[in-house]
């Protein structure tokens, strides 16, 4: 395998995916991405240009799609509307990019014969019960909650047609919650973070007991690669670090790096339809693949909490936007 084709790789695990291919394997990289409000280049500064090409573009455009495509051995496919909240607020244009993007990628690898891994999420299989040890394995059956999980559900299905329809050789992935640096401002641990640099508490969804099981970003990618390089064709595997913790206790980790009290937290309206707890088994991909995570929660936390600190210039301009819509709201 020598060129990789890289949807959203200038979103949040797109570009820790493509510094990971780039820092790991020798391949070459392409990264396809429209630069929505999620995603900037200069979230892959400092990578070797001889290395990583840039292309400016929408999966749901079938012309670039397919030249990009025709030229790729394999395509890794990030680029999504991700967020949960936004997805309440505007569920069409979910539909339009998570389905349909996912769809026009799907035929030009069919034309070219491409390679396809899906990115996708444990939100597809619905949410668990607090209380109990269950969790999600590759069996579980489909049953998202919000627009945005219903559209990853929606493209795991393309995915899974044209494998058994057209034979075309894709895999599939649904990862857990992803932390690390380079997230957008609009989701948990990097909001609380910012706002404890702007002097502003973390603010809680509802109760803040329900519970993210949480994996490294670098931990994601690694996984990503061992699937395309080992995994086999027409499987899904489940991608996790076994990092189950609750929002509260996550606002206290963070509230410790800056050295507050746990309890130093505001409780604001919870999210229509919010997922009560996620958990997932990652044993498939470990026992076929050999592959596990390496970043252990408490000092991955530390570094992301001083990758914020450090790299203020990355996410300040979207800070105030994304609060004022948030506050609008109650949250
Ligand atoms: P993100 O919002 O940070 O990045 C998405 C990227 O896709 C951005 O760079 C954006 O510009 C690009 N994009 C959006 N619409 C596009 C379009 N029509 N054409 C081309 N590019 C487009 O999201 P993320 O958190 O990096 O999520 C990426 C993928 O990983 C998604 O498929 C998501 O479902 C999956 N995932 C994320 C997590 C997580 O915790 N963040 C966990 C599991 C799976
Ligand atoms: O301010 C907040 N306060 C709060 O309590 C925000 C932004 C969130 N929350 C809660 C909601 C969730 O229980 O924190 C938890 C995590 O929220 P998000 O960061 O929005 O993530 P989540 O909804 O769990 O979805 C994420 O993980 C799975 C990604 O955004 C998805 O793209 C991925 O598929």
């Amino acid at each position: 395998m020598q060129r990789v084709l890289v949807t959203g790789g200038a979103g949040f695990v797109g570009s820790n995916i493509v510094r990971y291919l780039i820092h790991e394997t020798p391949v070459h990289v392409t990264v396809l991405d429209a630069l929505t409000y999620a995603g900037a280049w200069k979230t892959l500064e400092g990578l070797p240009a001889s290395r990583l090409e840039r292309v400016q573009g929408d999966i749901r455009d079938a012309r670039i799609v397919d030249r990009l495509v025709a030229r790729a051995d394999a395509v890794i496919h990030c680029a999504a509307e991700s967020h949960n909240d936004n997805s309440l607020r505007d569920p069409l244009s979910f539909i339009s990019t998570n389905v349909m993007g996912t769809g026009v990628l799907l035929e030009a690898c069919r034309t070219y014969d491409a390679r396809f891994h899906h990115i996708s999420t444990d939100e597809v299989f619905g949410d668990l019960p607090l209380e109990g040890e269950a969790a999600f394995t590759e069996a579980t059956p489909y049953e998202p909650s919000s627009p945005y999980s219903a559209t990853k559900a929606a493209s795991d299905h393309l995915v899974r047609a044209w494998i058994r329809s057209f034979g075309l050789s894709a895999t599939i992935s649904n990862c857990s919650n992803n932390y690390g640096p380079w997230q957008h401002v609009e989701k948990f641990i990097p909001r609380q973070i910012t706002n404890l640099v702007d002097g502003v508490r973390p603010r809680l969804y509802g109760d803040g007991l329900h519970v993210r099981d949480w994996i490294h970003a670098r931990d994601h990618a690694s996984a990503v690669w061992a699937i395309v390089e080992k995994g086999r064709i027409g499987e899904t595997y489940l991608i996790g670090a076994r990092g189950e913790m609750s929002n509260k206790e996550i606002a206290g980790l963070i509230l410790a790096e800056f050295g507050r009290s746990p309890d130093d937290v505001e409780y604001v309206d919870d999210r229509p339809g919010h997922d009560r707890r996620y958990a997932l088994d990652p044993s498939k991909i470990m026992a076929e693949t050999g592959w596990a995570p390496e970043t252990d929660m408490a000092a991955g936390m530390r570094e992301t909490v001083q990758w914020y600190r450090d790299n203020e210039a990355w996410w300040r301009p979207a800070k105030a936007g994304v609060e004022k819509t948030y506050r609008a709201e109650g949250f």
